[in-house]
């Protein structure tokens, strides 16, 4: 029972088919990497929860129809004078694509330990977090760390996507943090190369993984885009290929993906339909323009799901 609640700096992302310095049109959506996990899981049926703190003005305002729209609970939502922050994102190619931040600032970086404490209190199933929020500001690093903390505390599951973001911070100031936000955590979701930025001792992917199961985290989850995907367990090692999809927009899949993975999580699927699952919502993701506008509904799931399952 409870809901499943994820925290953090939800943003406008202003999207260009092209490259941004030609100008041209852009379109407006809701984005955000929890956020699009948030919206990902209510469009799968379950109680789904998004907490942080957004500016007083219209960018404010259109997130929080999105959210409303999506039917992602957002009662604990404070307003504040800083703007609501931005990103641009141009398109030079399917696969490839620029980000361009404005965010410094902005109101989702006061998210505060007062604030999560807010968020929390409630009855809550499951805790999704991401290395995104901690790299915002001292006060939003110190409350993504108290979510992690109140969740130990309460023994209520938590999952951590690291999504390392270069633009935010370095891999030093990451790797000292990383650690602290995802002891104790149910599942640890990165690539490769952001797994190892979690365990430095860890050379290879296995060994990371291996690092990071052994300070207690429950199951370690690389994502391999187009190669699918892989869970180490304390039980084992999983490997789940990519659906064949023709990439249209790649970012939004790893949230996707995380989304996908936890929503079997939460149903009590085994490992095995966790990754398939997460791999399936991956492809909806990279068909589509926009993080999530693309994500399927429960009964639209085998749509792209031609094997058996689901
Ligand atoms: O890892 P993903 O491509 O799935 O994440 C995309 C999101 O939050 C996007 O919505 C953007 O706003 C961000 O990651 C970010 O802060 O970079
Ligand atoms: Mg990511």
């Amino acid at each position: 029972g409870g809901a499943a609640v994820t925290l953090g700096e939800a943003l406008v992302s202003l999207r260009s088919g092209g490259p941004l310095a030609i100008g041209g049109q852009l379109t407006m959506h809701a984005a955000g990497a929890e956020l699009n996990v948030a919206v990902a899981l209510a469009r799968l049926g379950h109680e789904s929860s998004w907490g942080g703190v957004l500016g007083d003005d219209e960018l404010g305002e259109f997130i929080l129809r999105s959210l409303a729209a999506e039917r992602v609970d957002a009662s604990r939502v404070r307003r504040d004078s800083r703007p609501t922050g931005i990103m641009f994102l141009e398109a030079r190619t399917p696969e490839v694509s620029r980000v361009f931040y404005n965010r410094r600032g902005s109101a989702g970086a006061r998210l505060s330990p007062h604030d999560v404490d807010r968020i929390l209190d409630r009855d809550l199933g499951w805790l999704h977090l991401t290395g995104i929020t901690p790299a915002l500001s001292d006060v939003a690093r110190a409350a993504v760390l108290h979510a992690a903390e109140l969740c130990r505390r309460r023994a209520v599951p938590f999952s951590v996507d690291i999504n390392f973001r270069s633009k935010l911070w370095s891999p030093e100031e990451a790797a000292e943090v990383l650690p602290w936000l995802i002891e104790g955590a149910e599942v640890v979701i990165g690539s490769p190369a952001e797994l190892a930025l979690a365990a430095p001792e860890g050379a290879t992917l296995e060994a990371a993984a291996e690092e990071l199961l052994g300070t207690g985290v429950g199951e370690v989850v690389a994502k391999l885009g187009a190669d699918g995907a892989q869970a180490f367990t304390p039980h084992g090692l999983l490997h789940a290929p990519a659906f064949p999809v023709r990439a249209v927009d790649t970012v939004g899949a790893g949230d996707a993906f995380t989304a996908g993975y936890l929503s079997a999580r939460l149903d009590g699927d085994d490992v095995a339909g966790r990754l398939r699952r997460g791999c399936l919502l991956g492809a909806f993701a990279v068909g589509h323009l926009g993080d999530w506008e693309g994500l399927p509904r429960r009964d639209e799931l085998a749509l792209l799901d031609l094997g058996d399952g689901e």
